[in-house]
């Protein structure tokens, strides 16, 4: 089968499943990675398959992919296939991402690994015993200000991490937005947490290279129960906001913040690291940047710097513009994309992306919060795994 993995192909040949916010993002990124990146193969828009043909037609035909199916049980089967790409609602992660798998394809899947810790778990195991390999778009990683952020903890410049505060802030405008998929439990599994608080557990268990140990303190709020659709009113049945507090495998104390009623805030996805010797901070709505105090400083020099993160030395940039030539939230998908192709062609990508396994991780500390919510308990999340 031609797009079966080991194949010789000079493409890589890719299927989007679903045509949203992500299809739009995912298209563009495997269109623009051989286009700023060496690459050993070049990513080909094969298949997109959507539920409604018209827009899955109209897609294809602006983002330039060869074929638009419906069925995207056809387009996992399609032998011009080497890569599924998963962009559905969370609840179809786990069926398209299994079926990929056992068609003998690489799988990338969008964040939260799956709507729930069952569903992940399935993945994780079927990803175990398939050939193809596997990655989640945590997308965030790829923000040169985040890289820089890992390099600088590894290279020890923070000393021992000792207080982590990770906050996901988004304004929805609370009943004006209309129901969704995100508002039902049933398709997303969760709310603000499942969508903002899993990019942060992620971003703090890749800068830091800790894992979580246990999880208390969570509290989760729903505030818009109802929301206006074409059938009238829905029950919104997913959390607003939801918080917790967690333990390091250092020891280190850890705040996470996840919200869509945070007014005022629209895109502050935000971690700061305090460690023995320094801290640093990094806030997506200023993503160029990285603040880093530097505790080993005399102290009449110390003080935050704000590092530009726009030097071609700084990861990923040296493949776009000039220093202080900034880019944007489509780079982040660019790189990764690049990165994935790295992997499935046997090289290195420039930092660790998430496979099922990590992103399984993530998911367990999900799940322990929510469960701490749900309880008033503590949680260890590896006693979900
Ligand atoms: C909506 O909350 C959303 O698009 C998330 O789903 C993304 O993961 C995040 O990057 C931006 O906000």
């Amino acid at each position: 089968m031609a797009g079966r993995i080991g194949s010789r192909a000079a493409s890589v040949g890719i299927a989007l499943v679903g045509t949203g916010f992500m299809g739009r993002a995912h298209a563009n990124a495997w269109r623009q990675a051989p286009c700023f990146f060496d690459l050993a193969r070049r990513p080909q828009l094969a298949v997109v398959a959507g539920r409604r043909g018209p827009v899955t037609r109209a897609f294809a035909q602006r983002w330039q992919v060869a074929r638009s199916l419906t069925d995207w049980t056809a387009a996992v089967r399609d032998p011009a296939v080497h890569l599924v790409d998963v962009l559905t609602p969370n609840h179809l992660h786990a069926p398209v991402a299994v079926a990929a798998l056992r068609a003998g394809k690489h799988v990338a899947c969008e964040k939260p690994l799956a709507g729930t810790l069952d569903d992940a778990r399935v993945m994780r195991d079927a990803a175990g015993k398939a050939k193809g390999r596997t990655f989640v778009w945590f997308n965030y990683r790829r923000c040169p200000a985040v890289g820089l952020m890992r390099q600088l903890v590894h290279e020890g410049r923070l000393g021992e991490i000792r207080q982590v505060r990770a906050r996901y802030l988004q304004d929805w405008g609370g009943a004006a937005t209309p129901m969704a998929w995100r508002f039902d439990a049933k398709l997303a599994g969760s709310g603000a947490h499942g969508d903002l608080n899993a990019h942060l557990v992620d971003l703090v268990r890749f800068t830091t290279g800790l894992e979580i140990d246990e999880v208390c303190g969570a509290i989760e709020a729903t505030f818009v129960g109802r929301r206006r659709s074409a059938r009238g009113r829905q029950a919104s049945t997913v959390d607003d906001a939801m918080l917790f507090l967690a333990r390091l495998a250092n020891g280190a104390t850890a705040s996470f913040e996840a919200s869509r009623v945070a007014t005022g805030n629209q895109n502050a996805n935000g971690v700061e690291l305090n460690g023995t010797k320094g801290s640093v901070r990094f806030d997506f709505e200023r993503m160029n940047e990285l603040e880093w105090w530097d505790h080993t400083l005399p102290a009449r020099l110390r003080g935050w710097s704000r590092i530009m993160c726009t030097d071609a030395s700084h990861p990923w940039v040296g493949a776009y513009w000039p220093a202080a030539h900034l880019i944007g939230y489509e780079h982040g998908f660019i790189s990764m994309a690049a990165d994935i192709v790295r992997v499935i062609t046997g090289q290195k990508p420039l930092l660790p992306l998430p496979d099922f396994q990590d992103a399984f991780r993530t998911q367990c500390v999900l799940e322990a919060a929510t469960r701490s919510a749900r309880t008033g308990g503590w949680v260890r999340p590896d006693s979900l795994a």
